[in-house]
């Protein structure tokens, strides 16, 4: 049978010419310099998220009424607050107490890395110095200083990574800005809701004819884009950006924007709220963690509430355990992501007693467990049902990190699906050695662990694997929900 070859050749070639552009994609200097951007991002696992503003001093309360749904930082836009009444509250906005240094050290010491606090959410209040408007707690305020500056630099001395929110699209307050749409039902019970929410529904979404006096291109060309260049310009090394409520920009808008910040930090990674089509460095899905099979390799964060408010909240004492928070922790890490968990300050400018509490006792393990945390990647080996486990690799090793939420009471806990030799296992920071039975198929047990759990949340044994464990491939069933729950 006479072959054509020239098709043959073709075809191969194609094919060749593939596999080589794949490898070479994954080498590329460009796909290293993202790698190496997001070194740092990967070490450090779990970050603080602050949303601090004006709406801290309503505490969720509006002319008496308690808001209905959750979000202490939605309250302008559920109690449809006309925008001059709340441009004037902005006159009793005094964070006197309000401690840069003291912010990070918590962080630091509850074991976070990185800190991303708003510099401006959907309420268009600027939390710093800014020309691009005169809604700014310097200029509208009587504490008139930037909070932005002195935490930048508290973060740079303690060596914590410093971030910016950034409510690019959403503004309810500087004329153009996005007004998301809510039903008046979420704010209070008031007797006009009917026409207010027709009028939301007719003017999108804004409840102040202020709101829609300049156009979006307007606010974006006048606000946005200005206040992102301020933010990127004056503050040294911002290490995240971190947009919110994609929605409104254009490709181009987008564009410009990424640009702009990519020229002016190119070390920053951003998040995939942004919009027009930009997808980011990584995912964050919110107020919840995903399983196995909603993740796709990418790198991810989870934000999410202490307890069920982002901004402070005076009526929501549904704060979630110290222990929900650890597990929460271990549990993202297991899966190869990020925790970004948020503090609501008060109006005063101090952290509420509730949050200063479960970050001291976060930090008391973080401090002798946060080896199984900090630059671990997802666990290689098969799920277990009394706990998580998180992987570490060195040039020729990989160390496994057991945390166990539900110690055995014989002493005894199994393993299953390892590939590699179990050389040692040990209580993690004790030194207590374990003693190991494996067998060919790969099965583990782990011996002689004490009868109590030397923690209550989450006690952790570490296992030395001879040589590197496979690392766990991703092919994600479900796709991942990005963005907004609110
Ligand atoms: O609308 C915001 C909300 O207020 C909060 O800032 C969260 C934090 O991730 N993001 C949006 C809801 O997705």
């Amino acid at each position: 049978m006479k072959i054509n070859i020239k098709p043959t050749l073709f075809i191969f070639s194609i094919f060749f010419i593939r596999c080589i552009s794949s490898v070479f994609a994954q080498t590329t200097p460009q796909a290293n310099t993202e790698d190496a951007k997001m070194a740092w991002w990967r070490e450090a696992r779990l970050g603080m998220f602050i949303h601090f503003g004006v709406y801290a001093q309503f505490g969720g309360v509006y002319r008496g009424h308690e808001q209905i749904v959750k979000n202490g930082e939605w309250l302008m836009n559920r109690m449809k607050v006309p925008v001059q009444e709340y441009k004037n509250t902005a006159q009793h906005f005094n964070p006197a107490k309000y401690n840069a240094e003291a912010w990070v050290q918590m962080a630091k010491n509850a074991g976070m890395k990185y800190i991303v606090i708003t510099a401006k959410h959907h309420d268009g209040f600027a939390l710093f110095d800014t020309k691009a408007s005169n809604w700014s707690i310097v200029q509208a305020s009587p504490y008139g200083k930037d909070i932005i500056k002195p935490l930048a630099e508290a973060c740079k001395k303690y060596g914590i990574k410093f971030g910016i929110y950034y409510s690019q699209s959403q503004d309810w307050v500087n004329p153009g800005g996005i007004t998301g749409r809510r039903v008046m039902k979420q704010g209070w019970l008031n007797p006009d809701s009917a026409k207010i929410d027709a009028y939301t529904l007719a003017h999108k979404g804004s409840w102040d004819p202020l709101q829609q006096s300049k156009t979006f291109d307007d606010y974006f060309n006048q606000v946005s884009y200005p206040q992102v260049k301020e933010l990127l310009s004056n503050y040294g090394d911002i290490s995240v950006l971190w947009w919110d409520t994609p929605g409104g920009l254009s490709k181009e808008q987008a564009k410009k924007m990424i640009d702009m910040a990519k020229t002016l930090q190119p070390n920053m990674i951003t998040n995939d709220r942004l919009g027009g089509g930009n997808t980011g460095d990584y995912k964050t899905p919110e107020q919840k963690i995903p399983n196995l099979a909603e993740l796709d390799g990418k790198d991810w964060e989870t934000c999410m509430t202490m307890n069920r408010t982002w901004g402070y909240r005076t009526g929501d004492h549904e704060w979630k355990s110290t222990e929900e928070l650890l597990r929460n922790t271990i549990d993202i890490a297991s899966k190869g992501g990020n925790f970004l968990l948020n503090v609501g300050p008060k109006p005063d400018g101090t952290f509420p007693k509730e949050s200063v509490d479960r970050l001291k006792e976060m930090g008391k393990w973080m401090k002798k467990y946060g080896e199984a945390i900090y630059g671990t990647h997802t666990n290689p080996v098969a799920n277990v049902d009394w706990g998580r486990i998180t992987a570490k690799d060195n040039k020729s090793n990989t160390t496994l990190y057991l945390s166990v939420f539900n110690w055995p009471a014989n002493g005894k806990l199994k393993l299953a699906g390892l590939s590699n030799k179990a050389l040692s296992a040990q209580l993690t920071g004790d030194n207590v050695k374990l003693k190991l039975t494996q067998n060919d198929a790969g099965s583990l047990e782990i011996e002689g662990l004490p009868n109590t759990a030397p923690d209550n949340i989450a006690s952790v044994i570490t296992i030395k694997l001879d040589g590197l464990a496979k690392k766990k491939e991703f092919i994600p069933e479900k796709k991942m929900k990005a963005g907004s729950i609110d």
